[in-house]
């Protein structure tokens, strides 16, 4: 048994099964703009590469309080956007996380696997819980480890989220690593990948370039959402804060201009260009007139999602469908997953 976070460095990656993905979004907000960029691209690009599964982790949105009223309508958004955004319920699995109730076991054994010393280096928490840690749920704290349960317990290898979930995923192959190790199952569990690399895997707050947009973040001007309407979009685009210099014509410029950054990233992003190409096309132009070619650039691109997920979920039984079919498809894939982890970890089974 191994005591340290090296396990990942020492073990060689043996697994020998097919590729997968996993990743999921948690219903606890109003889906934004990062979102959309730094994962729900990559789930649509996905889906024709890939065996892909895409969950909607709503036993992880309740590591913070969540209204019991609204939870399951919060869970249909995010399939909404999902479904809305062009991920197809014939390519991958679309579910709700708590519906697969091997999620939960795996994640119990996987905290008897990860230690304590793992979990305390981990930033995102640190940056949650901010100065009063000791109010915070446990399951906050715990919550990077259920998420290497909900990749294990499908052996995904590949999970495509943004920037700031790059630390949680080495975790993942940590605990993943000696897991194989402790049990003496090389190669059982895959070390995944965490697919970063993108144009939108950080997407800062409108309101300050040093902020991830956020859901939480008390301002809804920092954040553009996927069911704002155009003139939302316009509006916040706007007001949006930048400096006075108008915008450079090279990448390097950009360096200390953190907003001017953002918003050059967010435009190449949202059109498939690169910084360099954006500044190709507006340097030298002051943000009077940046900024609405911005809007319509995000408007164009983002009204028809808000628009056919206030058209799914006026009608929710398209969504229940999706969500239950997945469901039973993604029990199916972890059954025999959970069923290896318990002969390994030694629980009793009947004439075992
Ligand atoms: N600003 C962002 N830029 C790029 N990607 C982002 N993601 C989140 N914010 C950005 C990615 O979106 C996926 C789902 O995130 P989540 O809902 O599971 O939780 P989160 O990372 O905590 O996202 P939020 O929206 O910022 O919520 P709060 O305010 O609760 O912290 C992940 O792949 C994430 O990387």
């Amino acid at each position: 048994m191994t005591d340290t976070a090296s396990a990942a460095a020492q073990a060689p990656a043996a697994y020998q099964g097919p590729a997968r993905v996993l990743s999921g979004i948690q219903p606890s907000g109003a889906l934004h703009l990062g979102n959309y960029l730094g994962a729900i691209v990559k789930f649509v690009k996905l889906q024709d590469e890939m065996e892909c599964l895409y969950c909607v982790v709503d036993l992880h949105a309740i590591t913070a309080w969540q209204e019991p009223a609204k939870l399951a309508a919060q869970t249909r958004e995010i399939a909404a956007a999902y479904l809305a955004s062009g991920v197809d319920p014939k390519k991958a699995i679309i579910f709700p996380q708590s519906a697969v109730l091997a999620h939960a076991e795996l994640g119990w054994i996987l905290q008897c696997v990860a230690r304590l010393g793992w979990l305390d280096r981990m930033t995102q928490f640190k940056d949650k819980a901010g100065k009063h840690k000791e109010r915070e749920s446990v399951g906050l704290y715990t919550y990077p480890v259920l998420q290497a349960a909900d990749i294990l317990v499908y052996k995904a290898t590949h999970v495509p989220v943004g920037e700031d979930q790059r630390q949680h995923l080495e975790l993942t192959r940590d605990i993943a690593a000696k897991f194989n190790h402790d049990f003496d199952a090389p190669g059982f569990f895959p070390l995944p990948e965490a697919m970063v690399e993108g144009p939108g895997a950080r997407i800062m707050s409108l309101r300050d370039g040093s902020a991830k947009m956020s859901k939480s973040d008390p301002s809804d001007y920092s954040r553009i959402n996927l069911m704002d309407d155009a003139d939302a979009i316009a509006q916040k685009v706007r007001k949006a804060r930048t400096d006075p210099e108008p915008l450079p014509d090279n990448v390097e410029a950009l360096a200390l201009r953190p907003e001017a950054d953002n918003l050059v990233g967010i435009y190449g992003a949202l059109a498939g260009l690169t910084k360099a190409e954006v500044l190709a096309r507006f340097g030298g132009e002051g943000f009077g007139r940046f900024k609405p070619e911005l809007a319509d650039m995000a408007v164009a691109r983002l009204a028809p999602i808000g628009a056919e997920m206030r058209r799914l979920l006026d009608d929710p039984a398209e969504i229940d469908r999706v969500l239950a079919d997945g469901a039973e498809k993604a029990t199916a894939l972890a059954a025999p997953v959970i069923d290896e982890t318990r002969r390994h970890v030694g629980f009793w089974r009947p004439g075992g």
